[in-house]
């Protein structure tokens, strides 16, 4: 196996024998071989719309999206449900086949696209056996193309579990999943097709359609549920019969509270569920009790202590030991061997679990730092007038964006130590599961007219990133200015795919000086990086008091 597609990739190179995740090589082989699948049944679609084939787009366009998002870090280590979608996506180039006849046979043999023996109905040793010829060419001469399209191919995958969770609340956009398909088909072309330059653009305009991606999943968070309201969400346990829930996906989350109402379950959120807490449609559930525990890297101690059934709507799933396992329900395009996946939307076998399970007892000794949530773009954009006023007569001197994936590094303690050493006259705006890093710290308020501007702004999920930018364009429109020349830094940690998505839209922005760590990534090619740096001054993190005082003079 070769991979490299996440930041704790063996060596910063790639991990070959086993993921350092927890992938083994047959699980591998078996994702290279869905990808080559997508390429594939893309590459028939697209040439099935330009011959005006009676389109079945809405089930590739949704099978474009639980496919990738399968193969995103920490989501499927399950061999059989990677073996359902390949038959999946078999019958749907069949079904394009048969409707394209002999002129879509045609038109895909001059262009050397396969129409007969694939290979993904076969049993899963073979399938496993074929996955591994398309493992990553890792050819010397090749390497900045080849790299450049595992670039893209990681942009679209995060963008497509952000398109995934639109769907499920009834949101989609067709000139999206046609964006998606297209790119799809465009990877399935040999390196030669390729210049860097054109593929550098590729990369940069798949940061747009991802910005698209996130403002549809906005749309959808917040009009099925409400905008984000400031709420402070208690981390101590309360005695009773509980439920946690992870991963992004807040319409899990209102199925379930809908489904305990009532019950005495009480109901806590993990990781990247956080934010559910600040929805109105979602904290109006008093049985919502708060948090439990804290990012992805650190659930099997935590998860071992829970004392009821875990839901893992998506990423990040640990392979769970069986102390806790029985105990673990997966989600949509989550998947684990011999975990309970729940396929529709009744949770009565998880709620009878929580109903098995000790709950929580004797947590009156308990006193856990509560976090404050909820400064998503309409309710920090609510305090605009008071925070540009702020800036304006120098209460306010600097923002900084710290956050993105966490991972369990010891070079993550990065974000933490910067965010504590960032000036007491400083905002620090925040989301995805680095903010754990931090989250329970008191970095104290400013004070200004009688107000007290909290210091730590908490955006939301990952996807959230629309909301920061939102806010960042908001502040330069009020500056009169461009975001690059607002006093704003950009510190980032990534870990999987959804990050890298993200670090394209803000490179597609024009953000300059964006500090990535813990690594860069493996699979940004030296030559792509001198352009990366050339063309907006990306920079690895460093020390952080060298670089707390070059983010201060920008
Ligand atoms: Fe390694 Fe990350 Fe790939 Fe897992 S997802 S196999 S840890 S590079
Ligand atoms: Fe975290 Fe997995 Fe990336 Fe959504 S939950 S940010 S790492």
């Amino acid at each position: 196996m070769f991979c490299f597609q996440c930041e704790q990739t063996i060596n910063g190179k790639g991990c070959t024998a086993k993921g350092k995740c927890g992938k083994t090589a047959e699980v591998s082989a078996l994702q290279d071989l869905l990808i080559e699948q997508l390429k594939h049944l893309n590459s028939v679609v697209h040439h099935a719309k330009e011959n005006d084939v009676k389109p079945v787009t809405t089930y590739s366009d949704h099978f474009n999206l639980e496919g990738l998002f399968a193969t995103l870090t920490n989501v499927n280590f399950d061999e059989k449900r990677f073996q359902k979608y390949l038959h999946k996506g078999e019958k749907l180039i069949e079904t394009y086949l048969k409707n394209g006849g002999e002129k879509l046979k045609s038109v895909l043999h001059e262009n050397g696209i396969q129409t007969a023996d694939f290979s993904y109905s076969k049993p899963l040793k073979e399938l496993i056996k074929t996955g591994k010829e398309f493992q990553i060419d890792l050819t010397e001469e090749k390497r900045p193309v080849t790299f450049t399209k595992e670039l893209i191919m990681y942009g679209l995958k995060g963008g497509a579990a952000y398109l995934d969770h639109a769907r499920l609340l009834g949101y989609e956009d067709t000139s999206l999943y046609h964006y998606l398909s297209e790119a799809l088909q465009k990877l399935s072309l040999p390196v030669s097709e390729f210049s860097l330059e054109s593929l550098l653009e590729f990369a940069l305009q798949t940061g747009n359609w991802n910005l698209s991606c996130m403002e549809l999943l906005n749309r959808a968070n917040t009009e099925s549920y409400g905008h984000p309201e400031i709420t402070t969400v208690s981390t101590t346990p309360v005695d009773g019969k509980c439920i946690l829930v992870s991963g992004h996906d807040l319409r899990d989350l209102k199925l379930l509270l809908e489904q305990t109402d009532g019950m005495g379950i009480n109901v806590y959120t993990h990781g990247e569920m956080l934010p559910g807490n600040s929805y109105p449609e979602l904290k109006k559930y008093s049985h919502l009790k708060g948090n439990y525990g804290g990012a992805w890297q650190d659930q099997v101690t935590e998860f071992a202590k829970f004392p009821g059934p875990i839901l893992m709507t998506t990423n990040c799933l640990v392979p769970p030991p069986k102390k806790y396992s029985k105990r673990v329900f997966t989600r949509s395009s989550v998947g684990y061997e011999n975990l309970k996946h729940i396929e529709g939307d009744d949770f009565s076998e998880l709620i009878k679990v929580a109903k098995k399970e000790k709950g929580f007892k004797n947590t009156k000794k308990l006193a856990l730092k509560d976090i404050i949530v909820g400064f998503g773009m309409n309710q920090t954009l609510a305090l605009a007038d008071l925070i540009i006023d702020a800036v304006k007569e120098g209460a306010i001197k600097h923002f900084f964006l710290i956050g993105g994936c966490d991972g369990a590094e010891k070079e993550r303690n990065y974000f933490e130590k910067l965010a504590e050493k960032t000036p007491k006259d400083t905002v620090i705006l925040t989301l995805a599961c680095g903010k754990y890093r931090f989250n329970k710290k008191d970095l104290g308020v400013i004070e200004f007219k009688g107000n007290k501007i909290p210091r730590v702004l908490d955006v939301g999920q990952c996807n959230d990133a629309y909301s920061a930018i939102q806010i960042a364009l908001a502040l330069a429109n009020a500056f009169d200015t461009d975001v690059n020349s607002l006093p704003l830094s950009f510190a980032i940690s990534w870990f999987e795919q959804k990050a890298v998505s993200i670090l394209l839209t803000l490179l597609h922005l024009g953000i300059k000086n964006i500090f990535l760590g813990p690594a860069l990534p493996a699979f940004i090619d030296p030559s792509v990086l001198d352009v990366l740096v050339k063309l907006f001054g990306i920079r690895p993190i460093g020390d952080v008091d060298e670089d707390l005082k070059l983010m201060l003079k920008n």
